[in-house]
């Protein structure tokens, strides 16, 4: 590194432009964000599991293509995010691997079991509502190819969380079983999703250097409690609760204070001890296994194509 490739990567930061694949960045800003990315993409690939547990039992045909159009969109995501780390110089098979492994993270929230049809409602309206509070402000992360792919894939979270929202509001207007398999989901949703926004800021190790990078625009903290803020009044449309009794608006700090979170569970999770975790992995290696032939297909077909000159 030269003092002047470091200050013209500062700048830029500091200008708000963009960093492309090609500029000059510190080996940590490149290190931080195939972290990141590929962690999200391997969110995203091992958030279809938990839904598609439920294609086959959708109640209805509507809903069996919705959700199957959801699964889908989450697949689109989880590739545009390991072609946006690719950029950064990793290999789509290093990012697998690790994530194979063991040694890659994933989102927490995919490690909960998906026990009811009201399942399919709480990951959509607040998991997908926690994953589109913390992604809004990745459009405007300073890596440009993780920036731009953050744009479609919010359009189309947005989306999901509508939809979410909208099995619960048929469960809630149902019959008391239907009522109160909508607050179970609930229930046993709610704390995972409060999680997703990651540790306190006091305890979170990445946020002060992503913050100054731009990666992160906002803290952790900051995002979980405009979520908590947000979903305090969407619940009341529902007529449901909220699984907490310090839940509370406080006019002076003009937020809602929630209780504490067990960040004890939130640790176990995130090592591998949560409900699904083992299952989880299990079926990305077995998906990836039954996949060989696919990819070899892919690469002879390629191969062919060079060989007789067609591109
Ligand atoms: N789960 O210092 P921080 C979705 C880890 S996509 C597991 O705060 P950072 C779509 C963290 O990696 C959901 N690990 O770290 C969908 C770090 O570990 P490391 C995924 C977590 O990076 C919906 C350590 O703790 N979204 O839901 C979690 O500054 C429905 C210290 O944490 C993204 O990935 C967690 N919840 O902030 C799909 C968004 N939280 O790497 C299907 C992009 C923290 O040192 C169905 N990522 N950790 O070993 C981010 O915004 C950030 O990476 C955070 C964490 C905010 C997740």
């Amino acid at each position: 590194m030269t003092d002047a490739s470091s200050t013209i990567f500062q700048d830029k930061i500091d200008q708000d432009i963009r960093i492309e694949p090609k500029d000059w960045m510190p080996d940590a800003y490149r290190k931080t964000l195939i972290r990141q990315i590929s962690q999200h993409a391997h969110s995203e690939i091992v958030g279809m599991l938990p839904e598609a547990n439920w294609i086959t039992r959708a109640p209805s045909l509507r809903r069996k293509a919705t959700l199957i159009a959801k699964v889908q969109d989450e697949a689109g995501h989880g590739l545009y995010l390991y072609s946006a780390a690719e950029t950064l110089g990793i290999s789509r098979e290093e990012m697998i691997d690790q994530l194979h492994s063991g040694k890659a993270k994933y989102s927490s929230i995919f490690n909960y079991p998906t026990l009811t049809w009201a399942d399919m409602g709480a990951i959509g309206w607040l998991v997908d509502g926690a994953a589109i509070m913390n992604q809004v402000p990745l459009c405007r992360a300073s890596y440009g190819p993780y920036a731009r792919a953050m744009v479609r894939i919010c359009k189309e979270e947005s989306f999901h969380q509508r939809q979410g929202f909208e099995i619960l509001l048929t469960l809630s207007r149902g019959s008391e079983a239907q009522r109160r398999m909508c607050q179970d989901a609930i229930d046993r949703w709610w704390w995972p999703s409060v999680m997703m926004f990651g540790p306190n800021d006091d305890a979170s190790p990445h946020t002060a250097q992503s913050m100054q990078w731009k990666i992160k625009r906002f803290t952790n903290d900051e995002l979980r409690q405009r979520f908590v803020d947000i979903c305090a009044e969407q619940v009341k449309l529902l007529g449901m609760t909220i699984p907490d009794d310090q839940l509370r608006w406080n006019e002076e700090r003009q937020h809602y204070d929630f209780g504490p979170i067990d960040w004890e569970e939130f640790r176990n999770v995130i090592n591998g001890n949560g409900p699904c975790n083992k299952e989880r992995l299990a079926a990305r290696v077995q998906a990836h296994e039954d996949g060989a032939w696919v990819r070899e297909a892919a690469l002879a077909h390629a191969e062919k194509k060079i060989q007789y000159g067609k591109t």
